[in-house]
């Protein structure tokens, strides 16, 4: 076994991948960028080097950096985790060439994944199910036209270099297809500088279904079953599980067995996942991931094994831990990832410090996979994943209704989340159901996406109970440090030097304004006229851990309340509310000119600067193009304006909220 590794990674996989080389007695070297100075995986490691800038392009994706890192610190081995240099095969070979063990596939199997319609044709020979379909070199558009004939409309034809629905067109009837052969090879020229294609069968409503398998250096391969992962939005999974539903027993050492045969035609070593696609009885292979993948977490739930472990293992010359039939399935898993997204607009990735990151402690049936903690910040450089939360019960039910309470108890302040929405798939009766397809989530957008609700009287009196309690507090220590135990501040009648005994208080959340009438009631506690009308008898306080425990109208309510100036999180119900508190004395200025400057709706990397200083632009005038998750979004003119500062330039990352230009206006 190895006596030091390094993590070729960041965030919750590099120390993912740390916990099981501790645990084995291995020495961990991290590798960070400049953003990475704190980050909770240089904490976690032995040792860590610096590699260069934040942008992954300078730092984590430099092989050259890493093997240099490993030689200085006298590491034996590399684990890449997974996306960066995970699948690069040339990676690979430099490991190899600079003495180092790659903890990973042998670089000519990930190679032969690597294209489509090689993969495809590998398969064909290892007796894989294919969806029926043309892989072949000829791409004579007639020649392809005709097999798209020959394998019945809807068809599907992917870029042949692809992966993950890029390039991929759906044509529907023979009129439409050499339009969008056309456009698929250019999407495809474009993507991969390989204008190559494959046609296939289009499954309309196929389920994610993908097996776990595990080869050694001494010929053995086994599969640990399947993960289902259709609910998918455009090709970002949201909630995996372990095992399928509705998987039968033949089913399933049939899927298995041909997921090893796939990595057996490959010469596979290391852990792999081969992906199918399934629709009623049958499935078929589409590619074949060549690392661990995010969702591995639910295979260790239901199997009680450690697949960093086992990687560890193979990659040292050791002979899998099990054979297949010591390999069985215990009970029921879900994960879900926590991402920094927002999705009210579009699920536009998120930025910002994480002010609050709370879930349930961690318990057999809980588990938490995260890279990041109170005080870190999700930037721009990276994938915005906070964490990944993993649920496991004795059967499918109990795991969701884990997963639902897990969720309902998950609390992140200062980020957008998409919490809410991961909340509303788990409690979704078609996914309670089991067996949804990959259409899920767009089937049922209506009832995921809800639009955000208002704050209640339940979470405004909260707010209002935090404030008044902090005004007290404060008004007690000036009365302690002035000596004055006998001061009236300490009566909770309400009674006030400066007959201050009720307030108005004005809230806003978003464009919402919400006025309490409050004060203190003649028998103790506090009474409040809410917005609606109603009133409601207060009472409050602080408990040691931090939450406020309320009893409001009689009910006993327990609730976080984030208080910061005039900044109310309040935390209650698996819900979050941003309340401000307009102060009277000091009211800030509302509705604020902006006309001068133009910033940046969200973050991303500026894609074009379509105006330069001096220049006159006109009401609508697109003035940047910002791309953020894979799209583009044209910032415009809100007036006619002329410019008189540019702050970036095309290629450069931006965060939500940065200046990137200066206007000028008529009436400035
Ligand atoms: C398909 C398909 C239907 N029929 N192939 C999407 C990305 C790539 N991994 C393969 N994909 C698909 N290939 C045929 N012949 C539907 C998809 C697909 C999909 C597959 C798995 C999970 C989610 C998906 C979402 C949309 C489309």
């Amino acid at each position: 076994m190895f006596d030091k590794i390094l993590i070729a990674n960041r965030g919750e996989i590099a120390c993912r991948v740390i916990e099981t080389a501790r645990r084995m007695g291995i020495a961990t070297v991290a590798v960070y960028s400049d953003a990475d100075r704190d980050a909770l995986h240089v904490a976690c490691a032995d040792e860590a080097c610096h590699i260069g800038p934040a942008p992954a392009t300078e730092s984590y994706l430099l092989g050259a950096k890493i093997i240099e890192a490993a030689r200085r610190t006298g590491a034996q081995a590399v684990h890449p985790g997974y996306g960066f240099l995970s699948e690069n095969a040339e990676f690979a070979d430099a490991c190899a060439d600079a003495g180092l063990t790659f903890i990973g596939p042998p670089a000519d199997a990930i190679r032969a994944m690597g294209s489509k319609s090689e993969a495809k044709a590998l398969m064909e020979r290892a007796s894989v199910p294919l969806v029926p379909g043309y892989h072949g070199t000829d791409q004579d558009p007639a020649l392809l036209a005709s097999e798209a004939e020959k394998i019945g409309y809807p068809v599907l034809i992917k870029a042949s270099a692809g992966g993950g629905g890029k390039g991929m067109r759906i044509v529907r009837s023979a009129v439409e297809f050499l339009a969008s052969l056309d456009s698929a090879k250019r999407e495809a020229a474009s993507s991969f500088g390989d204008e190559r294609v494959l046609v296939e069968k289009y499954l309309t409503a196929p389920r994610h279904i993908e097996v776990q398998v595990f080869a050694d250096s001494l010929g053995n391969a086994v599969y640990l079953f399947e993960r289902d992962c259709s609910v998918q939005r455009r090709h970002q999974k949201v909630i995996e599980e372990a095992p399928a539903p509705g998987m039968t027993e033949a089913r399933r050492a049939e899927m298995g067995e041909a997921a090893v045969a796939a990595a057996q035609a490959i010469g596979y070593q290391g852990a792999g996942t081969v992906e199918f696609i399934a629709e009623g009885e049958d499935f078929y292979f589409m590619e074949m991931n060549t690392r661990l993948q995010v969702e591995h977490p639910v295979t260790e739930m239901i199997t009680g094994q450690d697949l960093v472990e086992w990687q560890l293992r193979v990659a040292s010359g050791e002979a899998l831990p099990l054979s297949q039939s010591e390999l069985t399935i215990s009970g029921h898993a879900f994960e879900v990832r926590l991402y920094a997204e927002d999705p009210q607009r579009d699920f536009l990735p998120a930025t910002g410090r994480l002010l609050h990151f709370e879930t349930p402690p961690q318990t057999r049936h809980l588990r938490l996979d995260s890279g990041v903690r109170t005080g870190d910040s999700v930037t721009v450089y990276y994938d915005p994943m906070i964490a990944k939360l993993i649920v496991w019960d004795r059967d499918r039910a109990s795991a969701l209704a884990r997963l639902r309470a897990a969720l309902a108890e998950t609390y992140i302040v200062g980020v957008t989340t998409n919490t809410a929405f991961l909340a509303a798939v788990a409690a979704h009766p078609a996914f309670a159901e089991g067996g949804v397809d990959t259409g899920f989530i767009e089937r049922y957008a209506r009832d995921l996406l809800p639009a955000p609700e208002a704050a209640d009287d339940d979470c405004l009196a909260l707010a209002a109970l935090a404030e008044m309690s902090a005004v007290r507090r404060e008004a007690a220590q000036g009365a302690l440090r002035s000596g004055d135990g006998g001061s009236p501040w300490f009566r909770t009648d309400g009674w006030r030097l400066n007959g201050e005994t009720r307030r108005h208080l004005l809230f806003q959340e978003g464009e919402q304004e919400f006025v309490l009438d409050i004060g203190y009631a003649p028998g103790g506690g506090l009474e409040a006229a809410m917005p609606g009308g109603a009133v409601m008898s207060l009472r409050g306080d602080w408990q040691e851990n931090g939450h406020l425990r309320a009893n409001l109208n009689g009910r006993v309510v327990t609730a976080r309340v984030l208080h910061d100036g005039q900044d109310f999180t309040v935390l209650h119900g698996g819900r979050s509310h941003n309340l401000h508190l307009l102060d009277p004395r000091n009211p800030d200025l509302a509705g604020e000119d902006e006309g001068g400057q133009l910033t940046a709706p969200m973050s991303g990397k500026i894609v074009a600067v379509r105006v330069e200083p001096g220049a006159a632009v006109e009401q609508g005038q697109v003035l940047v193009v910002l791309e953020a998750m894979k799209m583009e979004h044209s910032i415009t003119a809100a007036q006619d304006a002329v410019v008189s500062r540019v702050f970036f330039a095309a290629g450069d990352l931006v965060e939500e909220g940065a200046e990137l230009l200066s206007l000028e206006t008529a009436d400035d």
